[in-house]
């Protein structure tokens, strides 16, 4: 049984719900930024279609989900008309010559194909705006997990507004940087989805166990399931617990911090937040990995694959500060917190 959190004052708690909404209404882009994303997105379209001429070109990630900073990078994807999949060898050709073509673009600079990568990339900066991104080809899983996350964001403010908190923090903390050995804005996103599905009572429904027919609807990209209810006009109606959660954001952020120091044993279960029953992580055999976060979608993934033990440690003590500076120290006694790995 876990001890209670400290009383902490309601001034307390309205300055620290006033810093959360602030990590949100400082960093969001306005109108104007999201016009000049798409604005890009069009030229660039446009300009890839002399080469390509069935090209399409989608925003994902960040420009589309919701949790998108100013300076966030533009993620996009590309297919081509007609063509439902490409194998790696299409992928890394096109992704070549697609370099070449960019480099001829005015606007454009720092172009740098990554083909050794699991998605193959073609990197930019746009030297007018200053914003850096990266088109990939055939990234459906992604447009689909933008989608997912936009759903839950647009939910309920809550959400918004935990998430930037989260990325703020991980920014700060510089423990955001998945290329650096930590782990992705997307994995983070999916550790505050989790804990907001396993609050009690829960703060969002597990969309992907919401269905009108008897059985689960199947719509099959790549080989995974990518169904999820998505009508946010019936959805309040659908879900038994709606409304039921009234916390401040800040007494969820400060939640969410306690949950992930002390409550969650990350050795036994899974971030998961396609099912709300717990998951373990011998049901997926990754016991010996440290942060085992599933994708929603494609379950053989798992997003913490790539930490080492020493970058978790530094992840767990983040967090355990965090506690320090959100006013709710961890209360341990030995140097060996909870979730540190030996
Ligand atoms: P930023 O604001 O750019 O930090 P983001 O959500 O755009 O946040 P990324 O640019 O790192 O995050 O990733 C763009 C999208 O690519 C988000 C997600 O749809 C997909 N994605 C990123 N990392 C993974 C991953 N490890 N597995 C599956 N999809 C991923
Ligand atoms: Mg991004």
């Amino acid at each position: 049984q876990l001890e209670p959190l400290p009383a902490l004052t309601p001034e307390f708690l309205c300055v620290l719900n006033d810093v959360c909404v602030k990590c949100y209404t400082d960093f969001a882009p306005d109108e104007l930024e999201v016009s000049v994303r798409e604005h890009i997105l069009q030229d660039l379209e446009g300009f890839v279609r002399r080469q390509f001429s069935g090209a399409r070109l989608r925003l994902f990630g960040s420009s589309k989900n919701g949790f998108g900073f100013r300076q966030s990078d533009l993620d996009i994807c590309m297919v081509l008309d007609g063509q439902d999949t490409m194998d790696d060898i299409d992928c890394i050709t096109i992704i070549e010559s697609l370099a070449r073509l960019l480099k001829k673009h005015p606007d454009l600079k720092n172009i740098l194909p990554i083909t050794t990568a699991k998605v193959p990339i073609v990197k930019f900066y746009h030297v007018r705006t200053g914003l850096e991104g990266d088109i990939s080809l055939y990234n459906t899983l992604a447009l689909h997990n933008t989608h997912l996350l936009a759903t839950y964001g647009a939910f309920d403010n809550r959400v918004k507004i935990l998430c930037y908190v989260m990325k703020v923090f991980a920014k700060v903390c510089d423990i955001g940087d998945a290329s650096r050995g930590s782990l992705s804005s997307y994995a983070y996103t999916l550790m505050v989805l989790f804990f907001l599905q396993q609050r009690n009572p829960p703060v969002i429904p597990v969309l992907q166990e919401i269905y009108d027919a008897q059985k689960k609807p199947e719509v099959l990209v790549d080989g995974w399931n990518v169904y999820f209810y998505d009508d946010l006009k019936t959805l309040p109606s659908r879900w038994s617990e709606y409304g039921g959660n009234t916390e401040s954001v800040g007494e969820l952020w400060l939640g969410l911090l306690r949950f992930y120091t002390e409550d969650f044993d990350f050795r036994e279960h899974v971030i998961c937040i396609r099912q709300r029953a717990r998951l373990t992580t011998f049901n997926k055999q990754w016991t010996s990995k440290y942060i085992v976060i599933e994708d929603p979608f494609d379950l053989n993934h798992n997003l913490g694959a790539g930490l080492s033990r020493k970058m978790t440690n530094f992840i767990m003590k983040a967090f355990i500060n965090g506690r320090t500076v959100f006013g709710t120290p961890i209360k341990v006694l030995s140097p060996i917190y909870p979730n540190q790995v030996e």
